[in-house]
């Protein structure tokens, strides 16, 4: 019985043969075209599937039925999709975290780590034996250091996060569960596995990597003399471990007329994800600033420091889907003059899915966009700026806003088609009666945060530039305060804050990334600390 997944998803087949082995859709990266492994396989045993529009899942006879009901409910829901050249698959909707992280479009955190070696890693049609994993002893012993290529796994993950709305979190337990398909589980084993095993010898086939909600990853270790490659700081082997992460987001293969993270052919040209692959990805995931689709979930522009900064640009932001709003917050103070400008992001080219037929795309002129400005309230829209067309910037100039915390709206002018229109925003906000004249500059608190991650306490760090009161608050990524931590130093010098992962009502709070806002001696700065729980 063969069991095919649907058309584009390249080098895709499903293997099952046993419970432990969950049946997940993978891509294979390779060198040439010469090696591209078959587009399916016939696994061996009677099989049966759960089809769905992204992904076969198929399960072995005499499978847990509660084990198939668990991989069934976490499967997205099908949408229709339109201007989607990036060949969007499924997302994780369910992670160790979360479990149930939103749709499309709401972002997620994502606990990663290497696979202890000497875990067995099946054989596939990549071409490779089933092997125990020696990732680590083989990378140890071929990088000029243990370091070098774990920092470079580490610069992926980083690269991808300050793209889309996903929140990496590098783990290092894991107990040795069967590979692939162990779910990820706190304190057990991590999302996503990084293993390796020889598959094909130098060359052909790099790595594969399995959909989600799998996103395990298995790396040829007979590559480490490309793998090993300096130039641009290791891209090959960055580019290699991002763009099998694209699968581990849901992205399948493209081909373009520019280069881009997800063809099937490895390129270096170019670092990480580009315009292709990061509207796939904050098509999945959202922007980097989500969830802010309702005022009390509104990102804080001052925590950001954009008002404080004339001028300041927040990049990497999108309307990925027809109902999204981008809420940003800004403290107005006693008033002041406000200028916005929306600026859509993105170029020309030629995109398809992998051996289908590719179309010219502008992508800067996917969807029209335009922005509100709202009272404190959050409810009375004080300007609507709308007036220039798809792919031209809105720009508000010197708008008077009164006291008050305010609100800047984005969103999509027509249509709730499922595309995703990138966008950079500028915002300047002078409020002309705080400029002291002849002011000096206050002192850097160099504020640091350890251990990061931290389980449940992390102590935060800062030089008091004088005797002062500090003000220590500590937030969500969404700006919303969960915490408020002050105290007095009674000289210049080291201050040191324990925060015991509470909120200010004393329950504790959940994993994730916590902004931590300090102010101290007339100086404000923000350090990010993780809490895995
Ligand atoms: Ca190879
Ligand atoms: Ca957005
Ligand atoms: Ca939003
Ligand atoms: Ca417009
Ligand atoms: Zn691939």
């Amino acid at each position: 019985m063969k069991c095919r997944n649907r058309a584009g998803f390249a080098g895709t087949r499903i293997a099952m043969t046993g419970l432990a082995l969950a049946g997940l859709a993978f891509a294979v990266l390779s060198m040439n075209r010469d090696s591209e492994s078959p587009a399916e396989a016939t696994p061996e045993g009677a099989i049966f599937c759960v089809e769905t529009s992204y992904a076969s899942f198929c399960f072995a006879p005499g499978t847990d039925p509660a084990y198939v009901e668990e991989v069934i409910r976490r499967l997205p829901q099908p949408e229709m999709l339109s201007k989607n050249q990036f060949e969007i698959g499924a997302r994780w909707s369910s992670t160790a975290t979360d479990p149930t992280t939103g749709g499309s479009g709401d972002p997620v955190t994502l606990t990663w780590g290497l696979l202890p070696d000497g875990v067995s890693i099946p054989g596939t049609t990549a071409g490779d034996p089933t092997a125990p994993s020696d990732l680590q002893a083989v990378f140890d012993l071929r990088f000029p250091s243990p370091t070098v290529w774990r920092d470079k796994i580490r610069q992926s993950f980083s690269r991808w996060e300050g793209r889309i709305g996903a929140t990496y979190v590098e783990v290092t337990y894991d107990d040795g569960a069967a590979f692939p398909g162990a779910f990820g589980s706190l304190g057990v084993r991590p999302d996503i596995r990084i293993g390796g095993h020889p598959i094909d010898g130098v060359g052909g086939v790099l790595a594969y990597n399995y959909f989600p909600i799998g996103g395990d990853m298995v790396i040829d270790t007979q590559d480490w003399p490309l793998f090993d490659n300096t130039g641009n700081d290791y891209r090959f082997f960055r580019n290699t471990v991002m763009h099998e992460h694209g699968h581990g987001l849901g992205l399948a293969h493209v081909n373009s007329n520019t280069g881009v993270l997800m063809e099937p052919f490895i390129q270096t040209s170019f670092n990480g994800p580009q315009d292709d692959d990061i509207r796939g990805g904050q098509r999945n995931y959202g922007d980097i600033y989500e969830n802010n689709d309702v005022v009390l979930d509104a990102t804080d522009l001052d925590l950001l420091g954009a008002i404080a900064s004339p001028g300041f640009s927040l990049t990497q932001l999108s309307i990925d889907r027809g109902p999204d709003l981008d809420w940003y917050a800004f403290d107005a103070s006693a008033g002041g003059l406000l200028s916005v400008t929306v600026d859509p992001v993105g170029s020309a080219y030629t995109i398809g899915p992998d051996g289908g037929p590719t179309s010219s795309i502008v992508t800067d002129e996917i969807t029209d966009l335009e922005f509100s400005i709202y009272a404190p309230d959050g409810t009375t829209e004080l300007i609507n700026v709308a007036a220039a067309g798809l792919g031209a910037n809105e720009v508000l100039a010197d708008f008077f806003v009164g006291a008050g915390t305010h609100y800047i709206v984005v969103r999509r002018t027509a249509g709730t088609g499922n595309a995703c229109q990138r966008y950079d925003m500028t915002v300047s906000f002078d409020i002309s009666t705080d400029v002291a004249a002849g002011e000096v500059p206050a002192a850097p608190l160099d504020l640091t945060v350890a251990p990061n991650p931290f389980n449940p306490t992390t102590t935060i760090r800062f030089r008091a530039p004088s005797a002062t009161e500090y003000e220590i608050g500590v937030y969500e990524t969404t700006g919303r305060l969960v915490r408020t931590l002050r105290g007095h130093a009674a000289a210049a010098g080291a201050v040191a804050v324990t925060w015991n992962g509470r909120d200010d009502a004393g329950r504790a709070v959940g994993s994730g990334v916590y902004l931590l806002r300090t102010q101290a001696g007339g100086r404000t700065e923000t350090q990010r600390a993780t809490l895995i729980r």
